[in-house]
């Protein structure tokens, strides 16, 4: 490929749409500056291909599809069941899946469609099959009533918010938590890490449906044999929700126990996280539940976005070519020099450090909330996110964790060396910043005092740092 057909192509682009609305053009240009200026730690974001983000944008977005490869309730869908066939059949080559559905158009959609697959297969339920046959939004109030009764008793584990479980496994304010009756399970409060022998305990006490496995901001592997040993113990349909280290098991860096494909009796993924790929997500499963689950559409989802679908064909073709696993090893040599860099500069890490592509930093020993060092951090050119930390005394608002990731990082080309002065800014921000205090005098959680000096020069050397790796290079905007 050419450096000039990638620059020709989006600059094309931008001409085109400058010419009807400006504003958005320069919106996408200025996207673009961003995110070639940013020291970008945020651990579920990344940067597509071109060819992925190329794939996007066309005719392909102006077709409706609703129904599954060659069976739509809409004629004329030839070319978009040639996307979504290449999308499943990539899918199920990487990651070793007798099925795979690519329609979700994220993650919660992808959970959805698990989770209601899921109660199809295991719960006798009238109200449940009347409703399969119906979009969501067409059901009525007697409807979800009916259901509601139903379904309203069964249940769920999964892991809890606070030691880095996701807000669609079932908790409160997600459609997840007023589905299922939720229970969660945490880590050691000594080590941080998932307990095994308590996991089957809860579950044996609770005795879920569904246990669901998987994380947004937990830093190590988990056992997938035993977790599935546990759902068997129990008769629980066994859950994981790989979406932020998706890339770690495509790369195959994740194998064995940690896989989790093998394991489970179904898979949720996001696609854009460490898969590098467009914005959506998939599901994969076994024969058993694989009709179950092209019911997506019409219970979860509406319409496919054949646009998108065609860009994951394109990144998971990308992600099956040998240089992708060494990519995925690079994220992962990348999280542990730069967990050993703050470690080394006297950092509190929940769990101690790290096994997959997260580092947590628990930013009381600093002396802030997350919600301050998180904005320290961006005022010093360092995007990062706040997060809970186990048992958080700030709450989920303002936190005590920042968490960081390296999957853009890697991307772009950064090393563990790069990781080490990456460190190096973080720490001198976190140690330098301090905590402020409201009009009254009271302690805040949210002001912080920061030399903003300090704070432009870190800027200035995270800057320093990626020039040497140019963020899209074959792309020259002019
Ligand atoms: N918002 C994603 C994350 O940052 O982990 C998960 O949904």
């Amino acid at each position: 490929m050419s450096r000039n057909a990638e620059s020709t192509a989006f600059r094309s682009a931008l001409e085109v749409i400058r010419g009807v609305e400006p504003r958005v053009a320069e919106a996408i240009g200025a996207e673009l500056a961003d995110q070639r200026e940013s020291l970008k730690l945020i651990a579920s974001e990344n940067y597509a291909s071109p060819a992925t983000l190329l794939a996007m944008g066309n005719w392909l977005s102006d077709k409706y599809a609703e129904g599954t490869v060659g069976r739509r309730f809409y004629a004329g869908c030839q070319n978009v069941d040639t996307v979504e066939a290449l999308a499943a059949e990539h899918a199920r080559e990487l990651f070793g899946a007798a099925h795979a559905y690519v329609q979700p158009h994220s993650g919660i959609d992808a959970n959805l469609v698990a989770f209601w697959a899921i109660l199809a297969d295991r719960v006798e339920a009238p109200a449940l099959k009347r409703a399969q046959a119906r979009h969501v939004n067409d059901l009525t109030e007697q409807d979800w009533f009916a259901l509601r009764r139903e379904l309203g008793d069964q249940r769920m584990l999964g892991m809890s918010l606070d030691t880095g479980g996701h807000l669609t496994h079932g908790f409160r304010p997600n459609i997840s938590g007023k589905m299922f009756d939720q229970r969660s399970y945490g880590t050691d409060p000594a080590t941080g890490l998932i307990d095994y022998d308590r996991v089957a305990e809860a579950a044996r006490e609770f005795r879920p449906l569904v246990l669901v496995a998987g994380y947004s901001a937990y830093p190590r592997k988990v056992n997938f044999r035993i977790m599935r040993e546990i759902a068997d113990s129990v008769g629980a349909t066994f859950m994981v929700d790989m979406a932020h280290f998706a890339g770690l098991v495509a790369g195959k860096v994740f194998t064995g126990d940690f896989d989790p494909v093998p394991h489970a009796h179904i898979v949720t993924t996001t696609t854009h996280k460490s898969l590098r790929g467009p914005r959506g997500g998939l599901v994969l499963c076994g024969p058993e539940l694989a009709d179950q689950v092209d019911r997506g559409c019409p219970m979860v989802l509406g319409g496919p976005l054949p646009h998108v679908m065609a860009a994951k064909a394109v990144a998971l073709a990308e992600a099956r070519r040998p240089d992708f696993a060494d990519y995925a090893g690079r994220i992962v040599d990348n999280a542990q020099a730069l967990a050993e860099g703050l470690l080394r500069r006297g950092a509190t890490l929940v769990t101690g450090g790290t096994d997959n592509h997260l580092v947590l930093i628990d930013v009381t020993g600093y002396g802030l909330t997350g919600r301050q060092a998180e904005q320290a951090l961006l005022d010093s050119g360092i995007v990062t996110n706040r997060n809970a930390v186990p048992q958080d005394p700030n709450g989920a608002w303002y936190t005590s964790g920042i968490r960081i990731g390296t999957p853009a990082l890697t991307t772009r080309g950064l090393g563990t060396a790069e990781m080490d002065t990456t460190a190096e800014l973080i720490h001198t921000v976190l140690s330098q910043t301090g905590a402020g205090a409201n009009p009254d005098g009271t302690a805040s959680k949210a002001k912080y005092v920061l030399d903003p000096a300090l704070a432009d020069k870190i800027g200035r050397q995270a800057s320093e740092l990626l020039a040497g790796f140019p963020l899209y290079p074959s792309v020259d905007l002019g």
